[in-house]
């Protein structure tokens, strides 16, 4: 018997709070139990959202909605389909009537009609007739080649491309990236499981500290996030000693080359400058270390696979210690998660958060940190650890 009522709560002091922004569930789950009120904040940032929750059967249905808006280079519906599928991965329950969703924020008209169909018929027309469509999955395909955004994809849809195979066969102009793309792209297909990214951590740690004594190394994405699976796996790398970390890329991929590890790389240098960068635009996420993009080449475990090795996705991201926090909190995702960091202190702390660095417009200063929690709490956020960063 789980009593769950929604009803309104005033959150954004000083703004117009509109019905939706406003939420609090209260669940009983006792009839005689006291009740114990939690808070639907409208800001993903704001709420605990685990990997596993009860309401997949709705997310998965809009987040290809959300995708095919992305497709469409339609970002501000991308993002709304994206919020509302995170709301839904925050609540204690599977959705069973429209009635559970009464007062949730985030949850427009159009996701409102699609989670009502789902629920009374168990598929939503648009969400089946956009997953059948060409353009959809042309453009899933397209996009899925590493190197490959959706203006490319877009453009190649046009001209009546469909698979990396079609690419092929037109013989179509590939960068070097797109190449290595192509070329593995069965292999990055497949997701890296844990115990692949495990293995791969135990290579970066020992390039890392044969170049750089004393370095630090943490694995980021959706692996710190406590994920299975990730669609690549993700590095920070630093020094304690400000200043060492300067140069270390081109060591550590060499160190990877001559042991016949990398099948791609591409390093870009770091480009941020406080004094001349300033602070960050609170929409964009794009910061600028040293970051390497790689293929890995893996030897695979089981010595009875078909080929003995397998092409797997490598970020690795170099960043000074003194900004090692900002870009722990950056690199730990998920997207939305970030979005919504980047857009509270933007709307309602007037400070500015990137991968380097917080900055306070108000008080006109950077706020230095050095761990995440320190960021939360210059934020005004209760602290929320990586394995509830699921938005
Ligand atoms: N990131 C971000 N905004 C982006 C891209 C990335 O904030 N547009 C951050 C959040 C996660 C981190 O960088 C790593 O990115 P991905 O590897 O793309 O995400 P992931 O969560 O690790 O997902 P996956 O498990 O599929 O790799
Ligand atoms: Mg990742």
């Amino acid at each position: 018997l789980l009593d769950i009522r929604w009803f309104t709560e005033s959150m954004e002091a000083g703004h117009p709070v509109t019905v939706q922004d406003r939420h609090i569930l209260k669940v009983n789950p006792k009839p005689n139990g006291d009740p114990t009120a939690m808070l639907m904040k409208s800001y993903a940032c704001q709420r605990r959202t685990p990997l596993k929750h009860y309401n997949s059967f709705l997310t998965e249905a809009l987040e290809i909605l959300s995708q095919n808006a992305e497709y469409n280079d339609n970002e501000g519906r991308s993002v709304a389909f994206r919020r509302a599928a995170s709301v839904l991965k925050a609540l204690p329950r599977r959705v069973r009537s429209m009635q559970d969703l009464r007062c949730l924020p985030c949850l427009g008209d159009h996701s409102q009609r699609v989670i009502k169909e789902i629920l009374e018929d168990g598929s939503s027309r648009e969400v089946e007739s956009t997953r059948q469509s060409e353009q959809y999955q042309a453009m899933k395909a397209l996009t899925g080649i590493f190197g490959v955004g959706v203006r490319t994809a877009d453009r190649w849809f046009r001209e009546g491309l469909r698979s990396p195979d079609d690419l092929i066969r037109t013989g179509q102009q590939l960068n070097r990236e797109q190449q290595a793309g192509v070329q593995y792209y069965d292999d990055l297909q497949k997701p890296v499981t844990k115990a692949e990214a495990d293995v791969i951590s135990d290579i970066v740690e020992k390039a890392v500290h044969a170049v750089l004594p004393g370095a630090e190394i943490q694995l980021m994405g959706g692996f710190r996030r406590g994920k299975e699976v990730g669609h690549d796996v993700d590095f920070l790398i630093t020094h304690p000693e400000e200043g060492k970390e300067e140069g270390l890329m081109p060591k550590i991929t060499n160190w990877l080359k001559e042991q016949g590890l990398l099948l791609y790389q591409k390093t870009t240098r770091n480009s941020y400058l406080e004094k001349m960068d300033g602070p960050a635009r609170a929409s964009s996420n794009m910061d600028r270390f040293e970051r390497c993009f790689s293929i890995f080449k893996l030897q695979k475990s089981h010595q009875s696979e078909a080929s003995g090795w397998r092409a797997v996705r490598v970020d690795l991201v170099v960043s000074p210690y003194s900004q090692f926090a900002f870009a722990t909190l950056g690199w730990t995702g998920s997207k939305l998660f970030e979005r919504e960091l980047r857009r509270w202190a933007g709307q309602e702390k007037h400070m500015s958060l990137s991968s380097h660095a917080l900055y306070d417009s108000k008080q006109n200063l950077y706020l230095r940190a050095k761990t995440e929690e320190e960021i939360f709490a210059y934020l005004g956020l209760e602290f929320i650890p990586p394995s509830e960063r699921n938005a």
